[in-house]
C-alpha cells in the first residue's frame, strides 16, 4: 500500500518535511521509533514482527466484543462518549451538558429535572472524565465529569449510561482539573475551579485584585452536594488524588495571578499545591471556615502560610498532574518547560509537618522529556508516557531511572520517543488511573490531524490514536477522528462495568412521572389515560411495537400537555421514540421505561406524532394525532 498517494499533495508533516514521504508507508505505524532514542535497538525484521503482532492485539473482528470500554470526554459537544477497546468502534453517546434530538436529553421532564436551575445553558465544556473507585480500583459505579462552560459536575450513572446528577459549584468560575478519590472509595470528587475571581463577585470592588482568588472544591460523591471549598494562590489547573485518602495535588500555571497571557509566563516558577484532606475536615468540623453570598458551603483557606496546604514550587506554567498507579508520586507536567517534576507522596507527611529544609525538598527527580509535557500515564511496569505537545511525540521513559538520573547517574532514562499525529494533549494508558494499571493500551488524544483524514471542511477533527504499550516499544495502530473535542479519556476493564440491559421499572431516573400517575390514579403499565387539570393536560400512553396505546388525543389552543410514554416492550433493543412534528418535541423511550416531555398546544390544527426510533416493519405506521381546538 502506498499511503503517501493518499495524502493530500499541497499538506506536509509540520517540520516541513513529510515523514510519511521520508519514510514510506510503514511510517504510519511508527517506523520513526527507531529513529528515537530506543534503549533497544530494533532490526527492520523484529520492528516489522513488533507491528504485525500489535495490529492482531488491535484486531476485533465483526461481532466480537472489545476487552475494555473507553469513556471520552466531547470536549465543547458537552457530551461524553462510550467506545470500544481496541476496536475504538463508538458505542454510545451520553448527553450531559449539551441538548440532544435524539434522547431528548435537555427536553424532556426527566432530563430537564436533572439539569435542574442549569438547564437554561444548552452548552458545556467536558474535559475529565472519572469512574469511581474502591480501594483504588474502578467500580464501575458513576463516571465523573467536569463542565469547564457553566462551572458544573455532573454524575453519570453506568448501569444506564445516562447522566443522574448536576451540581453548579457557587463562589467560583470554570471547573477544570477533575479526579475522584480512590482510596478507601470515592467519597469525593475533586475540582478546581481555574479562573480567578473578585470575592465576592457581585460588582462591587472588581479593581483590587488582592480580592481576588479561586477555590478547590470537594463535592460528595454520594449526595453531589459540596462538601467543602480551599481559598487558593494563584490558579488551578489539573488536580489527582493519592492512593491514601489523604493527600491531593493541583497544578498553578497563574502563580502571578496574571490577567494577560505575558502575565502568566513572568514567574520562573509556578507551584504544585498539595491539599491535605484529613486536615481540612478537621477545619470544617472545627467551624473554622467561612461562608460567601448566599452560599452555606464551607470555605477555608489554604492560601500560603495555612495549614492545610503546602505549595511546591515546579517550572513554568505546569499543567497535568497524574499519580503513579503505585501510589508513590505526583508528576506535575512542565508545559513552558521540557521537564515533568516528580514528587515523592512518602515526604509530604514531614512536608506537611514542617520538618523539611525546603517544600522543593519533596521533588524525587525532574527528568527532562522534550517539549512541551503535557500529560503523563503509566503501564504498571515502572514506565511513564508523557505527551511532548510541541514535539508531537509520546515520550516513554522509566520513572526509577529517572530518579536515579537526578541524583547524578550517568543513565538514559528515555526508553522511545514515538511520533504522534498532531499535537497530543492527554494520553491515557488502561486501567492507569488504578491499581489495576495493565498496560495494555495507550491512546494518544492528538489537537490537530492535519493531512490524517479526508478534509471535511475548514475545521478538523481531532486524532485520537490508539498505541499498543505491550510490548517494548510503543507501536501506533489505529487513527481515530473525534468531534470537538475530547482531552481525556478512562480504559476501564470490560468486566468493571455491569451496565443494564433493559430499564427497571422502579428506576429513580423516571420517579416523578410515577408519582405524578400515581396522583393521576394512572397505572402506567396498563392504563391509556387523558387527565385535565385546568389549562394542563397529561396525556398517559402505553407503546408496544409497532402501537401507541393512544392514536388520538383532544387538547384546546394553549393547553399545556405533558406525555408521558411506558415502553411496555420486554425485549432488549426495542426502543420507541415520541416526536411531536412542529413542535420540537423529541424523546427516546427504551424498554420499560417512562418518559415524558411537557410542550404548549398553541397551534389550532391537526399535529402528527410518531415513533422516531426504527423499532418495528410497521415503525413507518407507528403514530398518532393531537388535535388541537381553536380557543
Ligand atoms: S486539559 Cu485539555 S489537554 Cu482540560 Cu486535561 Cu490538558
Ligand atoms: Cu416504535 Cu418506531
Ligand atoms: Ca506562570
Amino acid at each position: 500500500m502506498k499511503k503517501e498517494d493518499n495524502a493530500h499533495p499541497d499538506q506536509e508533516a509540520p517540520s516541513g518535511l513529510s515523514r510519511r514521504k521520508f519514510l514510506g508507508a510503514t511510517a504510519v505505524t511508527g517506523v520513526t521509533a527507531m529513529t528515537g532514542l530506543g534503549s533497544s535497538v530494533m532490526t527492520p525484521e523484529s520492528w516489522a514482527a513488533a507491528v504485525k503482532s500489535a495490529q492482531q492485539n488491535a484486531m476485533v473482528e465483526p461481532g466480537e466484543l472489545d476487552e475494555y470500554y473507553g469513556f471520552w470526554s466531547g470536549g465543547h459537544s458537552g457530551e461524553v462518549r462510550v467506545l470500544g477497546i481496541p476496536s475504538m468502534r463508538e458505542l454510545m453517546r451520553i448527553p450531559v451538558f449539551n441538548v440532544d434530538s435524539a434522547s431528548g436529553w435537555g427536553l424532556t421532564n426527566e432530563s430537564k429535572q436533572i439539569l435542574g436551575d442549569s438547564s437554561k445553558y444548552s452548552n458545556g465544556d467536558c474535559h475529565h472524565p472519572h469512574v469511581t473507585m474502591t480501594d483504588g480500583k474502578y467500580d464501575g459505579k458513576y463516571l465523573f465529569i467536569n463542565d469547564k462552560a457553566n462551572t458544573r459536575v455532573a454524575r453519570i450513572r453506568l448501569d444506564i449510561m445516562k447522566c443522574d446528577r448536576i451540581t453548579t459549584i457557587p463562589n467560583v468560575q470554570a471547573i477544570h482539573g477533575l479526579r475522584l478519590q480512590k482510596v478507601p472509595r470515592t467519597k469525593y470528587v475533586f475540582c478546581n475551579a481555574e479562573f480567578v475571581i473578585p470575592q465576592p463577585n457581585d460588582g462591587t470592588d472588581m479593581e483590587k485584585l488582592d480580592n481576588h482568588y479561586t477555590m478547590f472544591n470537594a463535592v460528595d460523591a454520594d449526595t453531589m452536594e459540596v462538601a467543602w471549598q480551599v481559598i487558593v494562590d494563584g490558579n488551578l489547573d489539573n488536580t489527582d488524588a493519592d492512593y491514601s485518602g489523604k493527600y491531593v495535588a493541583s497544578t498553578c500555571y497563574n502563580s502571578e495571578k496574571g490577567l494577560l497571557l505575558a502575565d502568566t509566563m513572568r514567574n520562573e516558577r509556578d507551584w504544585v499545591v498539595v491539599f491535605n484532606v484529613p486536615r481540612i475536615e478537621a477545619a470544617v468540623k472545627a467551624g473554622k471556615f467561612k461562608t460567601i453570598g448566599d452560599s452555606k458551603v464551607p470555605v477555608v483557606d489554604g492560601r500560603h502560610g495555612s495549614e492545610l496546604t503546602r505549595y511546591i514550587p515546579v517550572p513554568k506554567n505546569p499543567h497535568g498532574l497524574n499519580t503513579s498507579p503505585d501510589g508513590k508520586y505526583f508528576v506535575a507536567n512542565g508545559k513552558l518547560s521540557p521537564t515533568v517534576s516528580i514528587i515523592a507522596i512518602d515526604k509530604l507527611d514531614d512536608l506537611f509537618d514542617g520538618k523539611l529544609k525546603s517544600e522543593r525538598d519533596v521533588i524525587a527527580a525532574e527528568p527532562e522529556l522534550g517539549l512541551g509535557p503535557l500529560h503523563t500515564t503509566f503501564d504498571g511496569r515502572g514506565f511513564a508516557y508523557t505527551t511532548l505537545f510541541i514535539d508531537s511525540q509520546i515520550a516513554k521513559w522509566n520513572i526509577a531511572e529517572a530518579i536515579r538520573a537526578y541524583n547524578g547517574e550517568k543513565i538514559n532514562y528515555i526508553k522511545q520517543k514515538l511520533d504522534v499525529q498532531y499535537q497530543p494533549g492527554h494520553n491515557h494508558a488502561s486501567l492507569a488511573e488504578s491499581r489495576d494499571a495493565d498496560g495494555k493500551w495507550l491512546v494518544a488524544l492528538c489537537k490537530f490531524s492535519k493531512d490524517r483524514f479526508l478534509p471535511a471542511g475548514p475545521l478538523h477533527p481531532e486524532n485520537d490514536q490508539l498505541i499498543d504499550i505491550s510490548g517494548d516499544e510503543m507501536v501506533l495502530v489505529h487513527d481515530g477522528p473525534t468531534y470537538a473535542e475530547p482531552h481525556d479519556c478512562i480504559l476501564v476493564r470490560r468486566d468493571q462495568i455491569r451496565p443494564s440491559k433493559i430499564w427497571q421499572r422502579d428506576d429513580p431516573f423516571f420517579a416523578s412521572a410515577v408519582a405524578q400517575a400515581k396522583q393521576d390514579g394512572v397505572n402506567l403499565d396498563a392504563d391509556n389515560k387523558i387527565i385535565r387539570d385546568g389549562n394542563k393536560v397529561r396525556v398517559y400512553m402505553t407503546s408496544v411495537a409497532p402501537t401507541y396505546g393512544i392514536t388520538e388525543f383532544r387538547v384546546k389552543q394553549g393547553d399545556e400537555v405533558t406525555v408521558y410514554v411506558t415502553n411496555q416492550d420486554m425485549v432488549e433493543d426495542v426502543s420507541h421514540g415520541f416526536c411531536m412534528v412542529n413542535h420540537g418535541v423529541s424523546m427516546e423511550i427504551s424498554p420499560q421505561q417512562t418518559s415524558s416531555v411537557t410542550f404548549v398546544a398553541d397551534k389550532p390544527g391537526v399535529h402528527w406524532y410518531y415513533c422516531n426510533w426504527f423499532c418495528h416493519a410497521l415503525h413507518m405506521e407507528m403514530r398518532g394525532r393531537m388535535i388541537v381546538e381553536k380557543a
